[in-house]
């Protein structure tokens, strides 16, 4: 089977803390797939919460900050696992089945992280969710970027404003990154890479990630 075979329909996904580097991460990925002949036509990118004109409406609402009423912490799940829905019907499936190579910035990791780690919503119930939203679909192979909360902040800050989520205590953060690292750790293809590090030694570490998981296809 070609390289281009084997990567076509495959669903790659970058998780990590705010100012981890998943945006810029994206970038070196796409070089890497079309380095590796995948014709850009043939990539598609989607961010969570968001993608499809309804789910990016879903994520204004959980980035607003609105006076007198909070989004209850259930709430704010339910609207992640909405917004990923019409994501994943309307636009990855789609895209997977026409051989297309998926990145996506942030998917299911992130609520479990969040509104589980974060928000103290129990696991077992958001992995419910999931399955009655999602059932088995999953990323074919995960990039964790990890950072101290402190250092990923302060990339965020320096880019602006930072919102309604991004205000949260650095406990929050913390208990959110312990939850990613435990899921990297429970699932075969998912590698951690250190985004504490330069531009350079990030990039270099994804792609030799990348080159090793293409090999074990
Ligand atoms: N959320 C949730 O709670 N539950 C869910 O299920 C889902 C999401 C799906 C989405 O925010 C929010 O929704 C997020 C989680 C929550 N909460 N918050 N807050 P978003 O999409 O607006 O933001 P983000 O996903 O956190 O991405 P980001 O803040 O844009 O960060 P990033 O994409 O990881 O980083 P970046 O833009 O690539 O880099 C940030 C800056 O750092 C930038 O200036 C870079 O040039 C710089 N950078 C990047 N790499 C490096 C290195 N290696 N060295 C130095 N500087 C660097």
């Amino acid at each position: 089977m070609s390289v281009q075979q084997k990567l076509a329909g495959k669903f790659i996904v970058i998780e990590g803390l705010e100012g981890a580097g998943k945006s810029t991460a994206i970038q070196y990925i796409k070089n890497w797939l079309m380095e590796q002949g995948i014709v850009q036509e043939k990539i598609a990118l989607t961010r969570e919460p968001g993608g499809t004109v309804l789910a990016e409406r879903m994520r204004d609402i959980v980035k607003m900050d609105v006076e007198d009423e909070q989004l209850a912490d259930k709430a704010e799940l339910l609207i992640m696992y909405a917004a990923r829905v019409q994501l994943v019907e309307h636009k990855i499936k789609p895209a997977l089945n026409a051989g297309d190579v998926v990145i996506g910035d942030r998917h299911n990791w992130s609520s479990l992280a969040y509104q589980g780690g974060g928000r103290g919503i129990d696991l077992q119930l958001i992995n419910d969710i999931k399955q009655v939203a999602l059932g088995n679909f999953k990323a074919d192979f995960t990039l964790f970027l990890d950072i101290e909360p402190e250092l990923g902040l302060a990339r965020a800050r320096g880019r602006g404003e930072l919102d309604r989520i991004e205000r949260l205590a650095i406990d929050f953060f913390n208990r959110s990154r312990a939850v990613f690292k435990q899921l990297v750790t429970n699932e075969k293809n998912a590698v951690s890479i250190d985004a504490s590090l330069s531009f350079e030694q990030v990039e270099s570490a994804i792609i030799q990630q990348l080159d090793a998981w293409l090999a074990s296809l």
